[in-house]
């Protein structure tokens, strides 16, 4: 019954997505901007992603979570080279590659979008496991430190990582003292695939069982804090679970009690297990995210376009003005120096009247041909100094905003939308509206309505 409600819910929830997404259509058509539409359904089983260094533990904790015999390898070196979806099923088996891909939910089709490389490295692992009922484990590989920046994964890494991230539900990031935060790769995606996601991402410190005294234990905390620091773009530092795996091979506990690991690491289990609970709470916050990218889209969009149609009139006016002054003068010249009006009669001084005046207005047409190139390069320089300057017109619009301090999210959705809003600046300015405050307070209250992300 409880089930069922919840059902109902997630799909009316669906229903008001879906409506709310008609309503802002047009606006969004008018600005030329393509929503992402989050691709999660309101009924698939939450999904739970752990990415972190190599060793970490991630897949040692997934064995823990499912309990029974161990589901993924665990090693010291490196162990894991895919991304590992760990589903339920009265039947165990397991699939790698397209097989594996057929097994996922369709909202993970566009996995296949990344290539054969990574398709290759799909698997899927079907287990009858209680946990399993609720939520969709993923396990990935570990995040290293290429020697040489030419030597890739052969897939696009982070493009796969900020998918799944979109995608999952809660976001396992986890850290071990050998690497307390610094591994490249670590560091690259949590500047860069996961920083729109940071409500859900939970930040793991695993091993501290490895710690023998509180020094240890400190100088280690502190390098990843310190760490963490330069990468995360907030104020605030995100929680740290400091945990450990009751594995059975951990040292001895030194002079350090483990108590409050323990109840850390019971505390993030919950999160897990209550996964579900959280998908509405993802689809919220991804529908948000849109329509806020929208939003910033739109009005900084419609500030440069108010400033482009300003100079726009300004060179018309000076281009109209400029010519008919010209036309005038050179008309008053020829008039003064050569035949007058008055005097064209007879079919010579008619022939020369008409002559001189035709070439005024020819000399005219020249003059106007090059001050209209003048004036369309000015109009494409002042263009590209608007592009430019795209930073500044952001700060100048939500100036009210950043300077209250509590809109960080802004200057990350900023970061997203800025190269897509400079391309269409570039290509298509002329097709930007130059009225559209309504349909963008529209679009601010349903923001203000449904809540910040
Ligand atoms: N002492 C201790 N060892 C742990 C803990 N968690 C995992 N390990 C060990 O750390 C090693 C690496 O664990 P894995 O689970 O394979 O780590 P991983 O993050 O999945 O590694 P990759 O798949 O290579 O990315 C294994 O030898 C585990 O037994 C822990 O909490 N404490
Ligand atoms: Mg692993």
């Amino acid at each position: 019954m409880a089930d069922d409600d919840k059902k109902d819910g997630l799909a009316s929830l669906d229903e008001s997505v879906h409506n709310l997404y008609a309503r802002h259509r047009r606006t969004a058509d008018r600005f030329c901007y393509t929503f992402r539409r989050s691709t999660v359904s309101p009924n698939g089983l939450p999904c739970v992603l752990f990415l972190g260094n190599h060793s970490s533990g991630k897949s040692s904790f997934i064995n823990h979570l499912l309990g029974g015999a161990p589901v993924q390898d665990v090693g010291i070196a490196p162990t894991d080279d895919a991304f590992t979806f760990i589903v339920y099923g009265e039947e165990e088996r397991d699939a790698v590659g397209r097989a594996a891909l057929e097994l996922l939910p369709a909202e993970l089709a566009s996995l296949n979008d990344f290539g054969p490389e990574l398709v290759q490295r799909i698997r899927v692992k079907v287990r009858c496991r209680e946990l399993l009922k609720d939520v969709t484990l993923v396990d990935s590989p570990g995040m290293i430190d290429a020697s040489e920046k030419t030597i890739t994964r052969g897939y696009d890494f982070f493009g796969t990582v900020k998918f799944l991230a979109e995608i999952c539900d809660l976001v396992l990031m986890m850290f071990d003292p050998d690497k307390p935060g610094t591994t490249g790769e670590a560091v690259e995606a949590m500047r860069g695939p996961l920083a729109g996601f940071f409500f859900k991402l939970r930040l793991l410190f695993n091993k501290c069982d490895r710690f023998t005294n509180m020094y240890d234990y400190a100088r280690a905390y502190g390098a990843l804090c310190w760490n963490l620091a330069h990468v995360l773009p907030v104020k605030d530092l995100p929680k740290i679970y400091n945990c450990y795996l009751p594995t059975g091979s951990n040292a001895d506990g030194g002079t350090i009690d483990r108590r409050d690991f323990d109840a850390q690491r019971g505390e993030i289990v919950g999160e897990i297990k209550s996964a579900r609970a959280r998908r509405a709470d993802n689809i919220h916050a991804a529908v948000n995210k849109d329509l806020t990218c929208l939003e910033i889209h739109a009005r900084v969009a419609l500030r440069v376009r108010r400033a482009l149609a300003r100079r726009q009139w300004a060179g018309r006016a000076m281009f109209l003005g400029g010519a008919a002054l010209f036309l005038t003068a050179g008309l008053l010249v020829a008039n003064a120096c050569g035949v007058p009006l008055r005097d064209a009669h007879g079919w010579r001084n008619c022939f020369l009247f008409g002559l001189q005046t035709l070439g005024v207005v020819a000399f005219t047409g020249l003059v106007g041909f090059i001050l209209f190139g003048v004036l369309r390069y000015g109009l494409n320089r002042f263009l590209e100094q608007q592009i430019a300057a795209l930073d500044d017109t952001f700060a100048v619009e939500y100036n009210r905003e950043l300077s209250l301090g509590t809109r960080d999210d802004l200057k990350q959705y900023w970061k997203q939308t800025h190269p897509i809003l400079a391309g269409l600046l570039r290509t298509r300015w002329r097709d930007l509206p130059i009225f559209a405050w309504g349909a963008i307070r529209r679009i601010s209250l349903d923001i203000a309505k449904a809540g910040t992300p």
